[in-house]
């Protein structure tokens, strides 16, 4: 089957290419016959209207990706709700409407599957969106995403724009964020058992009881659905990326602290929250639709860590 939209040629702007899932977008459109189109942060401030529509009118993208976002993990979200709220709704209207204005041919928003609601049944299903109460600790990214999404509905609806979204589950890889406050589970959580062999300590810390369930997606299998749903999807509903299985949190731990060779113990921190207690997403309309993830939880982790060690095992350790 021929696909529905074809890359060839095309000028790809890929807004945030300095992030996790944009360095992987960067990697894996390299192996697309396309044009890639950047902008760092000094050349365009995406949270300002004005800079981003002039951009898009100069540049002329035939495609965007929406990889740009504030990101971080349960503490961050729960800390900063205001940057979490409005540099998320800045920097999508002002790229969704800009690409709008310049006349893009395909739009992709990413999101996230804390937009869905914190007791949604699993596997959570696309229709399963505002269904019920969010999250609280990530309310506001979760909002700001939702926001996202029905901002591209509402373009296509009204105005015919072939405008999709995606929503990921919780991403890992090269590329990630270490850091001990804002990171996400699966990074911070190798850092500690890093840093725990390291100095010989008996234990590691983990927040929480350890019980939530999540779902962990390689960010190279990610761009790798994103590019195939660029190419084969075209319809207001957004839909679901996941892996397809999920694991408590103590498991990953214990998971990796396997694969780092530390055999000391892991005690919880339950003053700290556990957030949603289960977030596996249904990637069934995805499956369909011809794509599935490559990459195992295991080898996954390994590459990860691989690649901390290389680029930032010695800085974080200062
Ligand atoms: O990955 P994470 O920060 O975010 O945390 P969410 C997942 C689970 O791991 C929570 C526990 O139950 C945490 O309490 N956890 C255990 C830890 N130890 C640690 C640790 O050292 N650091 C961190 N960060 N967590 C985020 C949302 O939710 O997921 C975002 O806040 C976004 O908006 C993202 O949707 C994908 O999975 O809970």
């Amino acid at each position: 089957m021929p696909d529905l939209f074809n890359l060839e040629g095309k000028k790809v702007f890929v807004a945030g290419h300095k992030g996790m899932v944009g360095q992987a977008l960067m990697r894996r459109l390299e192996r697309e016959d396309c044009e890639l189109l950047t902008a760092d942060r000094s050349q365009v401030d995406l949270t300002v209207q004005s800079k981003t529509q002039a951009f898009m009118q100069e540049a002329r993208p035939d495609v965007v990706i929406v990889a740009a976002a504030k990101v971080g993990g349960i503490w961050a979200n729960n800390e900063y709700p205001a940057d979490f709220l409005y540099e998320n709704l800045a920097i999508e209207t002002n790229l969704i409407r800009g690409a709008f204005a310049a006349q893009v041919q395909k739009l992709l928003f990413l999101g996230s599957s804390c937009i869905y609601p914190k007791h949604a049944p699993q596997p959570i299903k696309e229709e399963t969106l505002l269904s019920g109460e969010l999250e609280p600790t990530n309310e506001w990214y979760a909002i700001a995403k939702i926001a996202g999404i029905k901002l591209c509905q509402a373009f296509r609806r009204q105005y015919g724009c072939d405008f999709i979204s995606a929503m990921p589950t919780n991403l890992y890889g090269p590329g990630d964020n270490f850091s001990r406050a804002s990171s996400h589970v699966l990074p911070a959580l190798m850092r500690k058992v890093h840093e725990a062999k390291v100095s010989g300590a008996s234990s590691f810390e983990i927040w929480g009881t350890g019980t939530p369930r999540r779902e962990f997606l390689h960010c190279d299998d990610c761009a790798d659905a994103l590019v195939h749903l660029l190419k084969n999807y075209s319809a207001e509903e957004h839909i679901n990326v996941g892996f397809g299985e999920d694991i408590s949190i103590l498991e990953l731990a214990q998971r990796i602290a396997g694969l780092v060779g530390y055999q000391g113990a892991i005690h919880q921190d339950t003053s700290r929250p556990d957030g949603t207690p289960r977030k596996l997403m249904s990637s069934a309309r995805l499956r369909q639709l011809g794509w599935q993830p490559s990459i195992s939880l295991d080898r996954g982790i390994q590459e990860t860590y691989q690649w901390f060690l290389e680029n930032r095992a010695q800085e974080e350790a200062v």
